[in-house]
C-alpha cells in the first residue's frame, strides 16, 4: 500500500548546522532545540512502526541532516542522488554505506546531472520529478532513466520559474488515494492534473512539506486548516514542532530517507 515504510534513516543536526543554506529570513536556529526536534521527529516515526537508524552528525556538512536530498528510494532499488549544492555534494558518501546494509544494488546519479531527493515526489500513480535549481534538466532525464529500469514511471515538472519552491516536494505532497496536498498559487502543472488537490492557505504553506507515513500523515504545528482537512478525508494526523528546521528551509520530509 501507498505510503508504508518499515525503515527510515536520519542524521542528528550538528554544531554546523546554523551555518547551512537558508533564504528563509527566519533568523538564526537554536542548536539545542533543533536537537530536540530531531529526537522528537525521531521518535514519531518510530511510534508509527519504523524502524530508524539516526546517523552521526557530521561537521563537515552543515546541511546534513536533510538526508532525503542524497537518495531516491524504491522497493526496488536505490538510486544516490548528486545533490545540487556544491556543500553538499558529497553528503551522499556515507549516506551509500547505509544504504548498503538495506539495498544490493545502488544506482547512481552522475556528472554533469544534479539530482536532490526534495525534488523527488513518489505518488501512488508515478514519480514526478521536479527541474529546480538543484536538480538540473541532465539529473532529471537520469533519474528518470533509471526508474523507467526499474519499472517506474516519472514525469518531469520544471520548477524553475515558480519563486519561494526550493525544491518540488516544498509545495506538494504525496497523500496516497490519488490526491496531493498543494501549496497555493502554484502553477498548474499538466502532470498533477489528474490529481485531487488539498490546498492549504497562505497562511500554512510550510505544511505543504509534509508526509505520509503508514496511515498517518505528519505535519508541521501551526496548520489548523489543513488539520481539518486531512481530518475531514479521514486521516489520521500527528503534528510536529519545526521551527528551527523552517530557519534553514527544511521540512518534516527532509529529515529522513524512507523505505
Ligand atoms: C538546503 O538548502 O539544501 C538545506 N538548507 C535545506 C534542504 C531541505 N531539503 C529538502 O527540502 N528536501
Amino acid at each position: 500500500m501507498f505510503g508504508q515504510f518499515k525503515y527510515a534513516i536520519a542524521r542528528r543536526p550538528g554544531k554546523s548546522f546554523v551555518n547551512g543554506i537558508t533564504a528563509a529570513n527566519l533568523g538564526k536556529p537554536d542548536l539545542k532545540k533543533a536537537l530536540l526536534q530531531h529526537e522528537i521527529y525521531c521518535d514519531a516515526l518510530k511510534s508509527l512502526g519504523m524502524e530508524v537508524t539516526v546517523l552521526d552528525a557530521d561537521e563537515a556538512f552543515p546541511d546534513g541532516c536533510f538526508v532525503e536530498d542524497t537518495a531516491v528510494l524504491t522497493p526496488r532499488g536505490a538510486i544516490v542522488t548528486r545533490p545540487g549544492a556544491a556543500s553538499r555534494a558529497d553528503e551522499v558518501a556515507s549516506i551509500r554505506e547505509a544504504l548498503l546494509a538495506h539495498f544490493k544494488h545502488i544506482h547512481s546519479i552522475e556528472n554533469p546531472g544534479t539530482v536532490d531527493g526534495g525534488d523527488v515526489c513518489e505518488t501512488d500513480s508515478a514519480f514526478l520529478i521536479g527541474i529546480s535549481n538543484r536538480t538540473n534538466p541532465h539529473g532529471a532525464q537520469q533519474l528518470q532513466h533509471l526508474l523507467a529500469e526499474l519499472g517506474y514511471p516519472s514525469n518531469l515538472i520544471d520548477i524553475t520559474s515558480v519563486q519561494h519552491l526550493l525544491h518540488f516536494k516544498t509545495g506538494i505532497s504525496a497523500l496516497g488515494f490519488g490526491r496531493l496536498a498543494s501549496a497555493p498559487g502554484l502553477p498548474e502543472f499538466e502532470s498533477i492534473r489528474g490529481f485531487e488537490k488539498i490546498t492549504l492557505k497562505p497562511k500554512e504553506q510550510y505544511g505543504a512539506n509534509c508526509i505520509l507515513v503508514n496511515g498517518t500523515v505528519i505535519i508541521p504545528t501551526g496548520c489548523p486548516d489543513f488539520k481539518r482537512q486531512l481530518t475531514e478525508k479521514s486521516y489520521a494526523t500527528l503534528e510536529l514542532e519545526m521551527s528551527e528546521f523552517q530557519k534553514m528551509d527544511g521540512g518534516l520530509s527532509c529529515l529522513s530517507l524512507r523505505f
